[in-house]
């Protein structure tokens, strides 16, 4: 059986986060041999360049959100984009940009699962659980919000895309990783009932525990995506990205991580996100995201 096709799809835009530069992320991912990776491990890849979208005129938030008009028309350009890429049969993998343009790939996937009849599970693997609203928002910043659009709490140019409000439940996601939650949000990801795996719980259980509980359920009905903000490593090894917290999974932590997701064989998209150049030293966080995505297709350091 020859393996699926995989498509790459840039999306070079820094308008949802707090700093510049995350709009170089597709490109130092290229630098880092995304593609000739992905194509010696046997998949077919296709590079389809760039998604176009407005310029960051980087200005202050106007009631609780910073440059919406232009966070949604970047969505709606992912959306169409990766929505295209399943249509066609192949796995997307979103190169960003920042985190706010999972509103558009999770919803293209949502909606291609839902065309399809089969169930979607989307592992948010971040420092942040990015559930924030206009109102609970320290900074505006739309990157801080894209699980709550999804799940419905936005605004409607956000809530809107891909036509189906509610684009997911809730219940769709598990977050693991997570250290960096502002209080109102922390509020509403209990009341949402969220499965996340906090980093006291990977401390506590350890990483294999937590992605046995993460996948558990996921069959051969189960579309898999992968939404990986970058600052979900520990910055010690991956300082290129804005918003860096300590205490994040060490490298074969989040090796194990990648290739127990790998071995449930269910991957069929993927989000690499928040990776910023401006940030990076030799652009060593985009080898080493490219180095875990090579886990995440099959990459293995088992011997057995
Ligand atoms: N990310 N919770 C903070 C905020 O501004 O809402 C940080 C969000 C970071 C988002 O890294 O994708
Ligand atoms: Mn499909
Ligand atoms: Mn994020
Ligand atoms: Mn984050």
């Amino acid at each position: 059986m020859s393996k699926q096709t995989i498509a790459l799809v840039g999306a070079p835009t820094d308008i949802g986060a707090g700093h510049r530069g995350a709009s170089m992320g597709p490109e130092a991912l290229r630098v880092a041999m995304i593609g000739e990776r992905l194509r010696r491990r046997g998949f077919d890849v296709t590079d389809r360049g760039n998604l176009h979208g407005p310029l960051n005129p980087w200005q202050p938030p106007t009631d609780g959100y910073r440059h919406l008009p232009e966070v949604a028309a970047w969505n709606q350009a992912v959306h169409e984009g990766i929505y295209g890429e399943l249509s066609q049969g192949r796995l997307p993998i979103m190169l960003g940009g920042d985190h706010c343009l999972a509103i558009g790939s999770v919803s293209a996937v949502a909606r291609h699962c839902r065309e399809q009849g089969r169930k979607l599970r989307v592992l948010w693997l971040d420092a942040h659980t990015d559930f924030n609203t206009a109102l609970g928002t320290p900074t505006g910043n739309i990157h801080g919000m894209p699980v709550a659009c999804l799940c419905g709490n936005g605004p409607a140019e956000l809530t809107g895309i891909g036509g189906h409000v509610p684009a997911v439940e809730p219940k769709v996601f598990r977050q693991i990783g997570i250290r960096s939650v502002d209080d109102p949000e922390k509020k509403l990801v209990r009341e949402a009932g969220m499965d996340v795996f906090d980093m006291r719980h990977i401390d506590e259980v350890g990483m294999k525990r937590t992605m046995e509980e993460a996948l558990a359920g996921i069959d051969a009905d189960t579309h898999l995506h992968v939404s990986f903000d970058v600052d979900f490593l520990d910055p010690s090894i991956a300082p290129g990205v804005g918003t860096t917290v300590r205490g994040g999974p060490n490298y074969r932590e989040a090796q194990l991580c990648m290739e127990m997701i790998a071995d449930t064989g269910r991957l069929g998209s993927l989000d690499i996100v928040e990776l910023n150049p401006a940030y990076d030293k030799r652009n060593a966080t985009a080898k080493l995201a490219v180095d875990l995505v090579e886990s995440l297709f099959g990459k293995s350091t088992l011997i057995r």
